[in-house]
């Protein structure tokens, strides 16, 4: 992975080469890094983390929501984008769902069986939001949430759904996201990414049962 060190995005991670057991058994870790021509994006991801964030999208509210999405889901995370801003969100929070999609599917690529589902309502003061998880690999988004704003900050309320499209194509997870109530454009969107990270951590708990987390014998 040469191209990682000789990049300059590595330069946002300062422990990006301390993670000295990252090849160690057991380890669910990963990183990618992908270059388009509306994109340069590097993701890093320790599932069994927790307390590390660098998070740099040039899109302040992103950052706040992926900082929650990881903070609850207590995973390590480093996500280093750089997007054409000048365009518009779009190719950026699309982008950073594939990312963080395959990065998702590597850590968990040589993993003991999972728990494998997850869910919740989670509040934020008068928003209430339903995530349900599968790692079905079979990658599939169902979402029912209506904004009443076009924008929280510099994010695009409707990319929202394509981050987390691209997110479930990448990773392979079965997503529902429904909210139930709220009003406020910040809290439903924060009970989202909170919710969605506390049901990653509860599905991506390793399972005490032996074998598969499919009765198939796999989990696609
Ligand atoms: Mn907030």
């Amino acid at each position: 992975m040469d191209i990682l060190r000789e990049h300059s995005l590595i330069a946002t991670m300062p422990w990006y080469n301390v993670r000295m057991s990252k090849d160690a058994p057991g380890v669910r870790y990963a990183e990618i890094y992908r270059e388009t021509a509306e994109t340069r994006i590097q993701v890093v991801l320790d599932l069994d983390g927790g307390t590390r964030r660098d998070i740099t999208t040039g899109i302040g509210f992103f950052d706040h929501m992926l900082s929650q999405l990881a903070f609850h889901g207590q995973f390590d995370i480093g996500i280093s984008a750089e997007g054409d801003l000048e365009v518009d969100d779009h190719h950026t929070a699309e982008d950073v769902g594939i990312v963080l999609g395959k990065a998702l599917a590597q850590a968990l690529d040589q993993s003991d069986p999972i728990v494998r589902y997850g869910s919740n309502h989670t509040p934020m003061d008068e928003a209430l939001v339903l995530v349900a998880v599968d790692f079905s690999g079979r990658g599939g988004l169902f979402y029912e949430v209506a904004f009443t704003r076009d924008k929280i900050g510099e994010l695009s309320t409707e990319c929202i759904r394509e981050f987390f499209r691209a997110l479930c194509a990448h990773s392979g997870i079965t997503l529902h996201i429904r909210k139930i109530a709220g009003e406020n454009n910040h809290h439903i969107c924060e009970a989202m990414f909170k919710g969605f990270g506390l049901a990653m951590h509860q599905a991506t708990r390793r399972s005490e049962r032996r074998g598969s987390s499919s009765t198939k014998g796999s989990r696609d």
